[in-house]
């Protein structure tokens, strides 16, 4: 097979099915563009393209009185279609079956994960609701490409109702182990859900290869290499399964990063913060897959034991509020704030304020002079399917200075040898590691942040995409 130019690609037409369009709404301003992991990294592939994003807005189908106008057709070339949900939609579908039982029982079931068969039967509903309204939507031969664990089930059915498409499914988180997968209760409901489609992408390739031995247990059926071939009443029909690690729009970052008003602005940060020898950062969503709370208990005794001078040191903590109705992130955002004000009254002293937290969304720009104002980045998940994070901190360190240290469980790990890997749950470990990225010499840290600049650069979201689009239409020669 030969190689398609970009060009022949960006043609088809593409419609992307997510829990939620890649639009929110906001009291001051209306619509305006969401946050988040898999926005930022979608944004730059629609840029240029027509394509349909199908998804839900946020606002509830059973509201009594909608405050909420209805979100706007379209932006430049992308159409956006509504999926409305009710309220009972949403607890069900998404507080509770997927974030209740699939994101813990994905990220090593880290805290328990919570099965209630009415949740499932509420997530199989929505997950109709989804496939419907793509098998409506999707002009004939489309490309439709799926994303994350919301939407396991849609492959199936939309094949079901639309044999015609190419149909891509992307997990962004981890896909798990056989030993714990297994205790899912519907796992062959979810196994067949994703044998939908055409194409399976996951992050990393423990977790393909995950997936191809439970459908070997489950679905007796004989994975060859990434392939699968399924027998159907209507003929034989083969399943892709391969990792595609996400990247980021690294240019993007950088091109922020250089901006005299970034730069200004991250020379103000320092100065608010004392102007302290060692700038320490962390930037997450609030969860407790992060870790941003072992990463605070090993700062915290590094300051106390005076490891890291609290006078010359500032740690600040950007953490994203997130999903504030389900049980365990409200117990986790409490754990962090007892342990960031705890080591402040222990540590601090007037005019001395160790530990920083800000628990807020930040504008791209902010976070951007945030990743330039910093010596040490802290990544340090249980477990994570890439981490974004960490990349973009790298891409915006252009005068190749600052270090990061990073979650050996994240996949960004896989690639980013050169950071200081560490593994979160052993906090000793992580301490010396921290120390040691706070006194590396500039020549190794340069040595390093090179290395890891070019992988991120190379690997960035265009050419995941792309990927990831040339193998659902079978047409790359990988
Ligand atoms: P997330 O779990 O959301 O993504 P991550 O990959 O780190 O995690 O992406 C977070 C994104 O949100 C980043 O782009 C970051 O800049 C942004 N962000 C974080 N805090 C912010 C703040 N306070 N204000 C504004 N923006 C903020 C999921 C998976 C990951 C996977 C991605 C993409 O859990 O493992 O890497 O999808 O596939």
């Amino acid at each position: 097979m030969g190689s398609v130019a970009a060009e022949d690609i960006e043609q088809r037409e593409l419609v992307v099915v997510a829990n939620r369009l890649p639009i929110e709404f906001d009291e001051d301003s209306g619509w305006r563009p969401a946050p988040g992991g898999l926005v930022s990294a979608m944004e730059a592939v629609l840029r240029d393209r027509d394509a349909t994003w199908i998804g839900w807005s946020g606002r509830f189908e059973d509201a009594r009185r909608q405050d909420v106008p209805p979100p706007p057709a379209g932006t430049g070339n992308l159409q956006l279609d509504e999926v409305l949900l009710t309220k009972a939609e949403v607890e069900g579908y998404y507080e509770g079956f997927s974030n209740g039982a699939i994101w813990p029982l994905y990220h090593d079931a880290i805290v328990p994960p919570i099965y209630h068969r009415t949740q499932f039967e509420t997530y199989r509903r929505v997950n109709e609701k989804f496939a419907r309204r793509t098998a409506q939507a999707a002009p004939p031969g489309a490309v439709v490409w799926i994303h994350d664990y919301q939407l396991q089930l849609v492959p199936r059915m939309l094949r079901m109702l639309r044999p015609d498409l190419r149909i891509g499914f992307f997990l962004h988180i981890p896909f798990p182990p056989a030993e714990i997968f297994s205790q899912l209760p519907w796992r062959r409901q979810i196994l067949e859900g994703l044998m939908g489609s055409d194409l399976i992408g996951f992050q990393t390739k423990d977790g393909a290869v995950n997936f191809l031995r439970l459908v070997r247990r489950f679905l007796a059926l004989r994975p060859g290499g990434d392939r699968v071939v399924v027998d159907e009443l209507s003929g034989t029909r083969t399943v892709h399964v391969e990792a595609f690690p996400i990247g980021i729009r690294a240019t993007d970052f950088a091109e922020l990063a250089a901006s005299p008003e970034v730069q200004a602005r991250a020379k103000q940060i320092r100065s608010d913060l004392g102007d302290p020898k060692v700038l320490m950062l962390g930037v997450d969503r609030l969860d407790y897959t992060k870790g941003i709370d072992v990463r605070i208990r090993a700062v915290t005794e590094l300051l106390q034991d005076e490891d890291l001078d609290p006078e010359e040191t500032v740690f600040v903590q950007v953490a994203t509020p997130s999903r504030e109705n389900v049980e365990e992130y409200q117990r986790i955002r409490e754990d962090i704030e007892l342990l960031v004000s705890r080591a402040n009254g222990d540590i601090g002293k007037l005019g001395v304020t160790p530990i920083h937290y800000l628990h807020q969304n930040m504008p791209r720009d902010e976070l951007v002079a945030m990743y330039v104002a910093a010596d040490v980045m802290l990544v340090t998940p249980f477990r994570d399917g890439m981490n974004l994070v960490a990349m973009e901190y790298v891409a915006c360190r252009i005068n190749e200075d600052g270090a990061l240290v990073l979650s050996e469980f994240t996949g960004a790990a896989n690639s980013m040898h050169e950071a200081w890997l560490v593994n979160p749950y052993d906090i000793d470990g992580m301490k010396r590691s921290i120390l040691d990225a706070s006194r590396t010499s500039p020549e190794e840290a340069h040595q390093r942040m090179l290395a890891l600049r070019h992988g991120v650069f190379e690997h960035d979201v265009e050419r995941w995409a792309l990927d990831f689009e040339r193998q659902l239409e079978g047409r790359n020669a990988r």
